[in-house]
């Protein structure tokens, strides 16, 4: 990386970030709620190498795709003519410059294993490995709580997806052989046990290839249905309805906006029972647990889609203990937690499935928990 970036802009770089793509084990939709989220930092990372300039020039440069070199002045950083990837950096920088911080003009480099619309975060991880590398170079000393709201206000005002908290939290707050178990409400973390493999297990991602933006309409409208069921319900945040609640908002609320809040109010106490079983029985506990979640978001909240149930229920048929989609759905992955000794009979069911189906291809992966973002050299 290094080298690379002394190719393409003539000296070395002060430095070499990464932060992590995320999983999400369980806990959808919820982190905008106030709720529980429950994923992990993966192994798959973005990686910025990054040196500072005399002057207020941004140039960024990346190893994939094919943008070129994009150049930017910090003094007049605006949203709407950001293009592709570089919305990202370019958002954390107008993030920061927004509370006050001075940025200096960089040289960046990116390169990223993350797939690409995939829903497990590839923006995100370039965000995360971004700030992390701007908190050290301006000494700002940001704690990851505060670059979780400032990856948040990139996001929300800069891209322009209303997202919520969950994406940065597992990428900066990740750690190896661990699901984060966050309360959205205050941020408190608490680093969960999760490993497969001494459960016999592997976590096998499947992405189906249908993309998927936070940008486009199925996320906000979403966001848009929970925020009228907790006005309707008087509540500050969905997250304040109780499963014992349930019934009389039924009463309340019409029927569809009442199946959204029903998906939020089981979805965190689906989170609490997977932490519970976790630290009680392991990982080969939580499947029912993950297959009840995935019913929750195909009927209740509406965001899975045909290649994701087929992915799901596939995986379920030929050995996976339990599977769900994982991320803000519409497209993107299902994650199928799976016996080792079934994964290749998972693996090419599903292959099959999908070529029957008249689907493209779908690419197949595992996962392992992995360390969140840092600084590597
Ligand atoms: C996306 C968002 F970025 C997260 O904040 C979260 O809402 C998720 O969708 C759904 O759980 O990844």
């Amino acid at each position: 990386m290094a080298a690379r970036f002394g190719q393409e802009f003539g000296r070395l770089p002060d430095g070499v970030w990464q932060a992590p793509g995320r999983v999400n084990l369980i806990g959808e939709h919820t982190d905008y709620n106030e709720g529980f989220v429950l994923p992990f930092a993966i192994d798959k990372t973005a990686r910025v190498a990054v040196a500072v300039r005399p002057d207020s020039t941004v140039r960024l440069l990346s190893t994939y795709g094919d943008h070129g070199m994009v150049t930017a002045d910090l003094g007049s950083l605006d949203a709407a003519s950001a293009k592709g990837w570089t919305k990202y950096p370019l958002g954390v920088m107008w993030a920061l410059q927004q509370q006050g911080i001075t940025v200096p003009g960089v040289d960046l480099l990116l390169d990223s294993n993350v797939p690409l619309g995939a829903g497990l975060s590839s923006s995100h991880a370039i965000e995360c490995a971004v700030i992390s590398a701007l908190n050290d170079l301006t000494g700002a000393g940001l704690e990851p709580e505060e670059m979780v709201l400032a990856t948040q206000r990139a996001e929300n005002d800069f891209v322009g997806a209303p997202t919520g908290i969950m994406d940065q939290s597992a990428s900066l707050r990740g750690s190896k052989g661990h699901a984060v178990f966050l309360d959205c409400r205050d941020q408190s973390a608490q680093l969960v046990p999760f490993e497969t493999e001494p459960a016999g297990l592997v976590m096998l991602v499947i992405d189906t290839n249908v993309s998927h933006s936070h940008a486009d309409g199925g996320y906000a409208s979403r966001r848009a249905s929970c925020e009228l069921g907790a006005e309707v319900l008087g509540v500050k945040a969905l997250r304040d309805v109780r499963m014992e609640d349930l019934e009389e908002a039924a009463g309340l609320l019409d029927e569809v906006t009442y199946r959204r809040v029903r998906h939020i109010v089981t979805e965190n106490d689906r989170v609490l029972q997977t932490v519970e079983l976790l630290a009680s029985a392991g990982p080969g506990s939580i499947g029912a647990l993950l297959d009840a979640s995935h019913v929750s978001m195909r009927d209740d909240f509406e965001i899975s889609c045909a290649e994701l149930d087929l992915a799901v229920a596939t995986s379920r048929a030929n050995g996976a203990i339990g599977a769900r989609m994982t991320g803000g759905g519409f497209g993107g992955a299902a994650i199928a937690l799976t016996p080792v000794t079934s994964e290749q009979q998972v693996r090419a069911a599903v292959v099959r499935a999908f070529e029957e189906a008249g689907y493209t291809a779908p690419d197949i992966f595992t996962v392992t928990p992995a360390a969140g973002a840092m600084r590597i050299s």
